[in-house]
């Protein structure tokens, strides 16, 4: 995986069992949120070379009346195990400041949707995990007595029932108008400072150093899979990419593709800093992974961006392979080459329908060397 700038490199993993990750949760799906439930802002990530961020606009929005700030204040005083679980508005620098600081007040698990991965780190001991709105997350969240929602928007997950009976601390710059729950208070406007006022007085309160290390084992556990056939798991070509991506001076980006490598992909990527994952999560469009590391290549020409992308994510857009060589963008292709549309696959045997339209032979990405030599890419 050597950077060489101006070479764009594409990889294929080994594998030959189709990716069959189920047990992933399904995060927004295309045409299933899309239209269904409006994002009112999209945040954006940093620019990391001024330290100031598009996401300013937000945050220079008003804080939120004090007597909802007191209310606030309140109910966390009142709970002994908060959970926070962070969403893409959480993003940009201040917020993610803020919300750590807070976090090591209360010393309370933190989870984050897809989106939000990196806010707070992966490898800080308070992360245990995603929030997909499925199963993983629930052995935590279940036990919380305070669900404090930081820059949650709904659009990043599918549209289905609350399953916590805990009261809601929504910290918002907007309120949504749909949402999956009704807030018992609700803090519109910054976040950063809204963050900070919560944070005074904030104490731990019952959750255990041992007890968080337990959740984010077991949902790291709940999130496995092992290869079934020869070749590489998704999970061990994603840790494989971390490995090697490690002896880097700098960790790469990773933009990820919708399809069912995702899961593997964001359940096993290190995350370490706010939008060090980039992905369509909410709307979910295929065919992202490769422009979007394109366009993180560009933005930081030293570092390297990794694509992670299914090989039906791949075909869509091959032709941006072109664009990564003749830009010099320091990009890596990662495919995950096993010749279907594996999340759509899955969905007709749910469903007991015919295998129809998903599957093709594979084609060998890497060694089709008329192809690869033509762009001038590495293979
Ligand atoms: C533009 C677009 N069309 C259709 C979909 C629906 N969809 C979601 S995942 C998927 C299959 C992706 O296949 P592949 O890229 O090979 O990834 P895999 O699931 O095999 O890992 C499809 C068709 C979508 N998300 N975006
Ligand atoms: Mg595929």
């Amino acid at each position: 995986m050597s950077g060489d700038p101006g070479r764009s490199r594409l990889l294929t993993p080994t594998s030959r069992a189709p990716i069959r990750n189920t047990r992933g949760r399904l995060a927004g799906s295309y045409n299933s949120t899309s239209g269904v439930i409006p994002s009112s802002k999209t945040a954006s990530c940093n620019r990391p070379s001024n330290g100031s961020s598009r996401h300013s606009a937000i945050n220079s929005t008003a804080s939120a009346p004090a007597t909802r700030v007191a209310e606030a204040r309140s109910l966390l005083a009142a709970a002994r195990r908060p959970v926070i679980i962070l969403g893409l508005e959480a993003r940009d620098a201040a917020t993610a400041a803020a919300v750590r600081r807070l976090a090591e007040s209360l010393a309370c698990p933190v989870l984050a949707t897809y989106k939000a991965m990196g806010v707070m780190p992966d490898a800080h001991p308070q992360y245990v995990g995603g929030f997909t709105s499925g199963a993983a997350e629930y052995e935590t969240v279940s036990r919380a007595d305070l669900i404090l929602l930081v820059g949650f928007d709904p659009v990043e997950l599918l549209r289905q029932r609350w399953r916590y009976s805990a009261p809601v601390l929504d910290v918002a710059t907007v309120r949504h108008a749909v949402h999956y729950v009704e807030p018992a208070v609700g803090l519109y406007g910054a976040l950063a400072p809204a963050l900070a006022a919560l944070g005074v007085g904030a104490r731990p309160g019952d959750w255990t150093p041992d007890e968080l290390a337990a959740l984010k084992r077991g949902m790291r556990a709940a999130l496995r899979y092992e290869s079934r056939g020869p070749g590489l798991s998704p999970q061990q070509v994603v840790e494989i990419a971390a490995e090697a991506a490690a002896q880097r001076p700098a960790l790469p980006r990773i933009a990820v593709d919708a399809g069912a490598h995702m899961f593997s992909a964001m359940a096993f990527w290190p995350c370490a800093e706010p939008c060090g994952a980039l992905i369509s999560n909410g709307l979910a469009t295929m065919a992202f992974a490769l422009p979007a590391a394109i366009a993180s290549a560009l933005h930081e020409p030293a570092r390297t961006a990794i694509a992670f992308t299914g090989d039906g994510g791949l075909f869509m857009c091959l032709a941006e392979l072109s664009t990564a060589v003749q830009t010099a963008a320091r990009v890596v292709t990662i495919v995950f080459n096993d010749g279907a549309l594996s999340l759509i696959d899955i969905k007709q045997q749910q469903r007991r329908l015919p295998t129809r339209g998903v599957r093709w032979d594979r084609p060998d990405f890497a060694a089709g060397e008329q192809l690869r030599d033509s762009l001038g890419a590495l293979g």
